[in-house]
């Protein structure tokens, strides 16, 4: 379906995201792909009949300006096919290269190409001009994330006047770094035509408040709000939570059942050490497997005592970086097993593949610690699915870095450890190893209140009632 929709009768809320969720085979919960912020976002746009923006995942040229419009689905979307340069320049190149490396804190893995920028320019363009053509001109549009930060003043140049929010997933990096990329003066004051700019953290909404005043002239008018020409414009920490159920109460499944019971064989008593991500640099990957190896170097009774299983979704492959990462990551996994394995015990179990839900809900109850060691994130969702999935009456222990969004909520009652120091992590590490069943219980309990107390779902209505209030 291809319609044209008219101004002034657009749906109340507009979602734009760069990337589309999976299109879902209808009412198959099995095979559906729901990611937090999907499951967070698609009830509160069924609720409000809005709809959801974003890229086809197509690329064709000439096309961009035709927008699918899906409303047979709830929430109904509408999407466009990119221009092939795209794809290379604005997603790979300045979102994935320029954008990404810097709001992680990395400058020394950013740079910063004139093309790329200009292609990142166009396709905000792009997205505000389909924006506008489905929402009213008073609607309410919700933004997510660091490929749109342009968006929202591009909207206000043609005219909109409605609300407009933006949830920025990453983190937000501090004044000096910013200030490295050559267009940040353009990017905040873009994102200053935003009413309301959510965060992760306190820390990073601290980061954007101070780069306001600094880069843009903004007035800072109270602990969260900045006046700038004449306008209020907010910007507070909304922390991400999930859904815990799926990871509380998993389904049934034989296949699963079967692979976790071969697990355990090959376990046996030993204790397992999991990390879970999608294999990116700013996870910290290497450096946790440094620090596993260093465990076992400082702790020699450990030997044979424990296994670590790290599993890597595959993720940005086309990006050399993230090539790089990962035969970097392979060549220490051999390094570590050639060097310290025996023939009868593998330290580390390396899995390059992506998991179902109830697997990973169901891998992550049989963890003994949970190794979350980013070198930067803003939040980190895991951090929370393994809290949900653990048994209360033997949990496991979530070992956290600093550096994750989710030490800000976390800090208290998991054990948090700097990944940029090996041999903290090491001996950090080996005291998880050897918790106490009642020092566990007490701090799962704490961590499993906080992850019920804000989930996917709160956070979507606190962000949608202080841009809509
Ligand atoms: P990500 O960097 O992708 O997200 P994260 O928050 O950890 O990081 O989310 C990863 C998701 O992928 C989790 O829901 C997890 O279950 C899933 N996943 C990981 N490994 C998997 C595997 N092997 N198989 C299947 N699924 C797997 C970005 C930011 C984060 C922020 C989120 C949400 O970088 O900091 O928390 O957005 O805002």
């Amino acid at each position: 379906r291809r319609a044209a929709v008219s101004p002034d009768d657009g749906p109340p809320l507009v979602v734009i995201s760069n990337r589309m969720p999976d299109a879902a085979p209808s009412g198959d919960a099995r095979t559906r792909n729901v990611g937090g912020l999907v499951a967070a976002l698609e009830p509160a746009l069924a609720a409000r009949g809005g709809l959801w923006l974003g890229w086809s995942g197509r690329a064709r040229a000439g096309q961009h300006r035709d927008l699918a419009i899906d409303r047979s689905v709830v929430p109904a979307r509408a999407s466009f096919d990119f221009e092939p340069r795209w794809h290379e320049l604005y997603y790979n190149g300045f979102a994935n290269r320029s954008l990404w490396p810097l709001f992680h804190s990395l400058p020394e893995r950013a740079r910063y190409a004139d093309d790329e920028w200009a292609a990142y320019v166009e396709v905000n363009e792009v997205f505000a001009e389909a924006a506008s053509r489905v929402t009213s001109r008073n609607g309410t549009i919700w933004a997510h994330d660091y490929h749109l930060l342009l968006v929202g003043a591009a909207l206000r140049r043609r005219g909109f006047t409605g609300r407009l929010g933006h949830f920025l997933h990453i983190p937000f990096p501090p004044l000096d770094l910013l200030e490295t990329m050559p267009w940040a003066p353009e990017i905040v004051s873009a994102l200053l035509a935003f009413d309301l700019l959510g965060f992760h953290t306190r820390r990073f909404a601290a980061n954007f408040l101070a780069c306001a005043r600094e880069l843009a002239g903004a007035e800072r008018i109270a602990e969260d709000a900045l006046r700038v020409q004449g306008r209020v414009v907010r910007a507070r920490a909304f922390p991400l939570g999930i859904d815990p159920a799926p990871f509380e109460s998993p389904e049934d499944d034989e296949g699963v059942d079967e692979e976790l019971a071969q697990l355990r064989t090959a376990m046996g008593d030993r204790q397992l050490v999991l990390g879970v991500d999608r294999l990116d640099y700013t996870k910290g990957i290497p450096q946790r497997l440094e620090a596993f190896a260093r465990m076992l170097e400082l702790h020699p009774a450990l030997r044979g005592q424990v296994s670590m299983i790290q599993v890597a979704v595959p993720s940005r492959s086309d990006v050399p970086e993230y090539a790089a990462q990962r035969a970097a990551i392979e060549a220490l996994v051999g390094h570590i097993n050639g060097t310290l394995g025996e023939a009868h015990w593998v330290p580390v179990r390396y899995v390059y593949r992506s998991y179902g839900r109830t697997h990973l809900a169901r891998l992550y109850r049989e963890a003994d610690v949970a190794l979350v060691t980013p070198l930067r994130d803003g939040m980190n969702l895991v951090a929370k699915e393994f809290v949900a999935a653990q048994d209360a009456n033997d949990p496991g222990v979530l070992l956290l870095s600093h550096f994750a969004g989710a030490a800000e909520e976390m800090r208290a009652a998991a054990l948090c450890t700097n990944p940029y120091h090996r041999d903290g992590m090491a001996n950090d590490l080996a005291r998880a190893l050897a918790m106490s069943l009642e020092e566990r219980r007490a701090r799962h309990a704490e961590l499993l209140a906080m992850v019920h107390r804000t989930t996917s779902a709160s956070w979507a209505d606190a962000f949608l009632s202080a841009l809509e209030g």
